[in-house]
């Protein structure tokens, strides 16, 4: 297998999916449309969407078009990221190498272009899926679930209240990493799974990989924000120590980050050795997650 290739093609369909699934540019109103595209088209590594059709390729002609549940994750993964940046989030100004969307448009519009892109990801799959509508739902209680309040939207909350905290620990640490940002790539993975028609076992091991993969995700995350620098991420660094953020460095310094990374990414790969089929590509992308470097 090519992974890079593979990789690569992945990408394409991706951005083709999202330009071709979602509203128009010029769709009344156009300065929501544009806001939304703005943000979704900026980039971003697209690791979600990639989860999604490399889940669904598990098996050889999956029963159900993974690109459609693709591109529901990424809008959803974006709106958040929107949000996130707000003033009364993060205040952030610059996302995916660009200005932010409040500020390349306005606070509001960024509020209803994130709106706008949580309430597509839905209105997507229900219409994309209609004519299976046992796997429409299934899909749908999938990513309802993962960005639910208990997850992770939940995550979010608990990150801003252990921000005023002089003593956030281990178990807030790590219920904030497993719902602000495992929830979701582990819902990729699950969304990949059911549109291959996975069995039970299969998909509780997507479930696994994806909790294991989403804390590896983010533990480097947090390597990154405090050792790498705005051009090459694209975002802003050393956020989580002027936020106050609770993080693995916080608590256990940049060796045990490390070392933990390194523990989950071994867990990922011992779910992924439950799973059917050709698990090369994924194998490859797990092991890529621990040398990222945006
Ligand atoms: C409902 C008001 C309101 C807000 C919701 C849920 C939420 C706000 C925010 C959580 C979003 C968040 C920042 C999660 C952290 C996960 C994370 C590390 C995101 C960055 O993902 P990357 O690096 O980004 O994959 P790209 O740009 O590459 O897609």
């Amino acid at each position: 297998m090519d992974f890079a290739a593979r990789h690569q093609a992945y990408l394409v369909r991706i951005e083709t999916g999202l330009d071709s699934l979602l509203p128009a540019a010029n769709a009344r109103p156009a300065r929501l449309h544009e806001a939304m595209r703005y943000s979704l088209q900026a980039g971003g590594k697209r690791l979600r969407p990639v989860l999604v059709l490399a889940a669904a390729d598990l098996v050889e002609s999956p029963p159900h078009d993974p690109l459609a549940a693709a591109v529901a994750v990424e809008c959803l993964h974006t709106y958040s990221l929107i949000h996130d940046d707000l003033p009364c989030m993060d205040n952030d100004d610059l996302r995916r190498g660009r200005p932010t969307c409040h500020r390349a448009f306005d606070e509001a519009t960024a509020l209803l272009a994130g709106d706008a892109l949580l309430t597509h990801a839905f209105r997507l799959l229900s219409a994309s899926y209609a004519a299976t509508p046992a796997h429409a739902h299934a899909l749908i209680h999938e990513l309802s679930h993962a960005a639910s309040s208990e997850e992770l939207i939940g995550g979010q909350m608990e990150d801003l209240l252990a921000e005023k905290q002089t003593d956030a620990d281990a178990k807030q640490l790590v219920f904030i990493h497993l719902n602000k940002t495992a929830a979701m790539i582990r819902a990729a993975l699950v969304m990949g799974g059911l549109c291959a028609n996975l069995p039970l076992d299969a998909i509780d091991a997507l479930r696994t990989l994806g909790r294991e993969l989403g804390l590896t995700f983010q533990i480097v995350d947090d390597i990154l924000d405090a050792t790498s620098d705005s051009a090459t991420l694209g975002k802003t660094v050393g956020k989580d120590v002027r936020d106050n953020k609770v993080t693995f460095i916080k608590l256990y310094g940049l060796d045990g980050a490390r070392r933990s990374a390194r523990e989950h990414t071994d867990a990922a790969l011992a779910a992924l050795d439950r799973l059917p089929g050709d698990t090369a590509f994924l194998r490859a992308l797990i092991k890529t997650m621990l040398e990222r470097k945006n």
